[in-house]
């Protein structure tokens, strides 16, 4: 398999794009589509601040090269969670983000949940379902609020997150199956800014994971391999590991099946879209964040569960 641009030894044969590249050209269209998909969905101009969500795996640290190969101001949020797992999955984490920011002079926040809040996120679970159920729920939730807050107090303009096309496409898969239409009509690489919280967007959203995975390694990214050891099992890896099975068969109906959707959305054909009015939201008593609790966030009021338990 020969490089489509230079004629040398591929290093990787993406059959999607029926396209083969060496590694130099490789390490060049990563941050060149990056920017192509980042002008094409709108998601950050140049004088932009940006907040890049870090977790030190190797999407989120990949996302953080290119951002700031291609010249964006782009800093790092990492969030301590306080996981172990029997493989200290926070501590290793937490100690390769660092590594990273450190090695290319780069400014990392760092927040440690359970500093800031007396809890890690297991404990946090454990208090809210007495241990029946796993910590995701309440780390998702978590996580949101402390991005939205740190973005926020710290005046950055837009949120990037790490999700590649195989999670944007697992997510799609699972919404489709269940017909959610609230969340297909959120789901895309951008989601607007409302209420003082800042723009998210992905702007690895069109890039396979194996694509990401190569790069990093291409790159000499260290990254944390293990999953966090509460993902085993989850509905989600069970939607990935179908769509591989698919794409094998059929390259590129991964792909297909996620910018077909976006296409769809946005010509507005495929949805009908509700007449029924948002929820209203009002600022939560507590911490500021828009909510449509009547007094405290679903955040607030965890964190009120677990200082009366
Ligand atoms: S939600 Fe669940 Fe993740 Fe939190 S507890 Fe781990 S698997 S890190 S993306
Ligand atoms: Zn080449
Ligand atoms: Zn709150």
């Amino acid at each position: 398999m020969k490089c489509r641009k230079c004629g040398e030894k591929a290093s990787i044969n993406m059959r999607q794009h029926r396209m083969a590249l060496c590694k130099d050209h490789f390490l060049e269209w990563i941050p060149e589509q990056t920017e192509r998909f980042i002008k094409k969905y709108g998601m950050f101009a140049r004088d932009e601040k940006i907040l890049v969500a870090v977790s030190g795996g190797k999407d989120s640290l990949a996302l953080w090269d290119i951002l700031t190969r291609l010249g964006y101001e782009a800093d790092g949020l990492y969030l301590g969670l306080g996981i172990d797992g029997g493989i200290e999955y926070s501590a290793e984490s937490q100690r390769l983000t660092e590594e990273f920011a450190r090695a290319r002079n780069l400014k990392l926040h760092v927040i440690d949940i359970e500093k800031e809040y007396g809890h890690s996120i297991p404990v946090f679970s454990e208090i809210s379902f007495r241990g029946k159920d796993k910590p995701c729920s309440v780390c998702g939730l978590t996580k949101r609020h402390e991005m939205n807050r740190i973005a926020r107090d710290l005046g950055y303009d837009v949120l990037a997150t790490g999700h590649n096309l195989d999670d944007e496409a697992a997510v799609l898969f699972g919404n489709t199956l269940q017909w959610s239409a609230d969340y297909l009509l959120r789901q895309g690489p951008v989601l607007e800014s409302k209420e003082g919280l800042a723009r998210k967007v992905k702007p690895l959203c069109r890039f396979y994971e194996r694509e990401m995975t190569a790069y990093s390694i291409m790159r000499g990214i260290e990254y944390i391999y293990e999953e966090c050891p509460f993902a085993e099992g989850a509905t989600q890896i069970f939607y990935k590991e179908t769509l591989n099975q698919l794409e094998s068969a059929r390259p590129g109906v991964k792909l297909t099946f996620y910018l077909r959707f976006l296409e769809a959305k946005q010509s507005g054909d495929l949805f009908i879209q509700k007449d029924e009015k948002p929820p209203q939201l009002h600022p939560c008593e507590r911490c500021g964040q828009p909510t449509s609790a009547p007094n405290l966030c679903s955040f607030c009021r965890m964190l009120e569960k677990a200082d009366a338990s």
